[in-house]
């Protein structure tokens, strides 16, 4: 039976992994940080909160010294590392703490690795962010990186660490380029939750319009579930590398907020332009959709689009959920969840 080791579990994809991993039979060893209330909405939603093979650790990724005794201790056979400050708008605003966490963070788990057991496989959390401002469309494994924020200059660090101790040291290290993946357990302030949370709650009477920011931007948005599937089969490789997952379509926020509306039966038009833009639902007339420029970053990745290619033919990987089914999903999700009133 094998055994893994998951940062981050009681975030959006350690918990879709936690679930996939239990269902592979591993012992899954998930580490959370400690808070004055306990996070594991997400692993509850999933059901596997209580399963006898997951093992919740209190750990912080910025402590080396915990790192190791925590390797040391559990000696996995691979080692997932999702923990991160992840949200980009946040590291211009705190740019060492996500330099410590989101960089330094990676060569802690490294380095307990190196010094443990090196034979122990790691997954690193890597990111579209880092390809920042645009070199080259689609994106794949060889575009040359230009991060634009704190956080994508952290990642890219870690990137390098996990390449660099892979052919330092023979460590089996694999970085998934991921682009942006959504689900219904995706964080509020992540502008995909942001929009069904608000949709669903100006639906249901309980909000009158949603406030955002840059609606130009491009993401390639896939389905969560099936991005922590590629991070699986990645460490199940006969080598260590580097993988891009992506949908290979990109779409911008301002066509997002038109499909999370048509999802819930609104059919909304965009009127004006720049900060006095808006979106009005054609039915009563009423603006559901206004700009508020606290919303905007002080540099934009401008689009992200992905060729997944490598990881198609490597690792058989694929995404297969559309936008607008994932859309659907998320609207519904958080449709019922603010007509229960329990909306996290
Ligand atoms: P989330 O923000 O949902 O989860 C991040 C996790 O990291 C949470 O469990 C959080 O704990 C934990 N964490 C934060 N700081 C620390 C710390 N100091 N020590 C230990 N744990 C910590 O992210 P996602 O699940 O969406 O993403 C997973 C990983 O993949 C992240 O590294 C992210 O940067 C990366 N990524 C995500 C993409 C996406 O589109 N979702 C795309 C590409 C990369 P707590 O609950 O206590 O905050
Ligand atoms: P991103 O995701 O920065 O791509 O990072 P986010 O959903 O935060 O932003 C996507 C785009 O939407 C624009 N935007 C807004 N964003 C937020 N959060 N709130 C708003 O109100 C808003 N209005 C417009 C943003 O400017 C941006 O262009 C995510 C994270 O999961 C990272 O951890 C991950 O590495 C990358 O995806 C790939």
């Amino acid at each position: 039976m094998r055994t893994a080791i998951i940062t981050g579990i009681t975030g959006q994809d350690g918990a879709y992994l936690a679930q996939l991993l239990l269902e592979k039979g591993y012992h899954v060893y998930g580490t959370y940080r400690r808070t004055s209330s306990v996070n594991f909405w997400r692993l509850e939603e999933l059901g596997v909160a209580k399963h006898e093979r997951l093992h919740l650790v209190e750990f912080d990724l910025t402590d080396l010294g915990t790192t190791i005794s925590l390797v040391q201790k559990v000696n996995p056979d691979e080692i997932y590392n999702l923990a991160a400050q992840s949200f980009v708008g946040v590291s211009f605003e705190q740019p060492s703490t996500t330099a410590q966490i989101t960089g330094l963070g990676a060569l802690h788990l490294l380095e307990a690795i190196r010094l443990i057991n090196p034979k122990i496989r790691f997954y690193q959390a890597s990111t579209s962010e880092m390809f920042g401002k645009v070199q080259a469309v689609p994106q794949t494994e060889s575009t040359p990186f230009y991060p634009r924020s704190p956080y994508g200059v952290a990642k890219l660090y870690a990137h390098w660490m996990t390449v660099n101790y892979r052919e330092s040291y023979g460590i089996f290290g694999s970085s998934g380029i991921l682009f942006n993946h959504e689900s219904p357990l995706r964080g509020r302030e992540f502008v995909t939750r942001k929009i069904t949370d608000s949709v669903a709650k100006i639906r249901l009477g309980m909000l009158d319009c949603m406030e955002l920011g840059n609606l130009d931007a491009k993401r390639d948005w896939g389905y969560a579930k099936e991005y922590v599937e590629g991070m699986w089969r990645m460490l199940q490789a006969d080598e260590p590398d580097t993988f891009v997952l992506a949908t290979n379509r990109t779409e911008t926020v301002r066509d997002f907020v038109t499909m999370a509306f048509k999802a819930a039966a609104i059919d909304v038009e965009f009127r004006g332009s720049g900060e006095t833009e808006t979106a009005v639902d054609r039915a009563t007339g009423r603006t559901v959709m206004r700009i508020n420029p606290k919303f905007h970053r002080p540099a934009e990745v401008d689009l992200l689009i992905g060729d997944s290619s490598k990881a198609e033919r490597e690792l058989g990987w694929r995404a297969q959920t559309t936008l607008e089914q994932l859309c659907q999903m998320m609207v519904e999700a958080d449709m019922r969840r603010n007509s229960d009133g329990n909306s996290f």
